[in-house]
């Protein structure tokens, strides 16, 4: 069966693909370039599992298709969890990483290395044109470094340090990311759900 996924981004449709095919999966992934028609569904819910939630109904409910979805972010501690949800648009604009990321560590400036603990968390969520969902979570944690150090991935990866590692995100391979990610994780624990509801 063909399975959507809720991204115009073609790194996460690449990720999601190699994790079904490594698990043996026969589902088709496409992403919603796909289906040009369907509307992007505005993100009103207050945690990660709500917005992946939401994304997948909407999707599965517009293609006929069952659709998984994600939603992402970076949850710091001494800021009570946020940027959070609000991640991709921290300074104002949606998607500006670089604004994102610098007002961040300007947020943090007076706060201690020891206090820096943070984390990315991802939520995925599977839908099914009949109503039927589940959501699961994955997280990375780490602490936050005072300058930027790397060149690879996205978003905040060249500040978040993983625990146990002395590299930032943006200084691993994508292999080596996608291992320990938050979204890695969150994609592999769907697996066994795919397995349950769609065979
Ligand atoms: P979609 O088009 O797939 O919705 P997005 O970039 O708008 O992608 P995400 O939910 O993937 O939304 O991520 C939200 C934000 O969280 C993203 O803009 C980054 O600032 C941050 N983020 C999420 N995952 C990250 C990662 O692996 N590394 C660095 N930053 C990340």
């Amino acid at each position: 069966t063909r399975l959507i996924l809720a991204t115009r981004n073609p790194g996460k449709i690449t990720e999601l693909r190699a994790i079904l095919a490594e698990a043996g999966l026969p589902h088709e992934l496409v992403g919603t370039d796909a289906y040009p028609d369907v509307a992007d569904v505005k993100e009103t819910g207050v945690t990660f599992a709500e917005n992946a939630l939401l994304k997948a109904h909407s999707l599965a409910r517009a293609t006929g298709l069952p659709a998984v979805a994600d939603d992402s972010g970076l949850c710091v501690d001494v800021l009570g969890g946020a940027p959070g949800i609000f991640s991709a648009r921290w300074a104002g604009r949606h998607g500006d990483d670089e604004a994102n990321l610098r007002l961040l560590l300007a947020q943090l400036a007076d706060i201690a290395d020891e206090h820096r603990a943070a984390h990315f968390a991802c939520a995925a969520a599977l839908a099914l044109p009949d109503g039927t969902e589940r959501v699961v979570e994955g997280r990375l944690p780490g602490v936050l470094r005072r300058e930027p150090a790397g060149t690879g991935g996205f978003g905040y990866d060249p500040i978040l340090q993983p625990e146990g590692e002395s590299r930032t995100c943006a200084e691993l391979t994508p292999e080596e990311k996608n291992a320990i990610s938050h979204r890695g994780k969150a994609f592999r624990a769907l697996v066994p759900v795919i397995r349950e509801l769609l065979g």
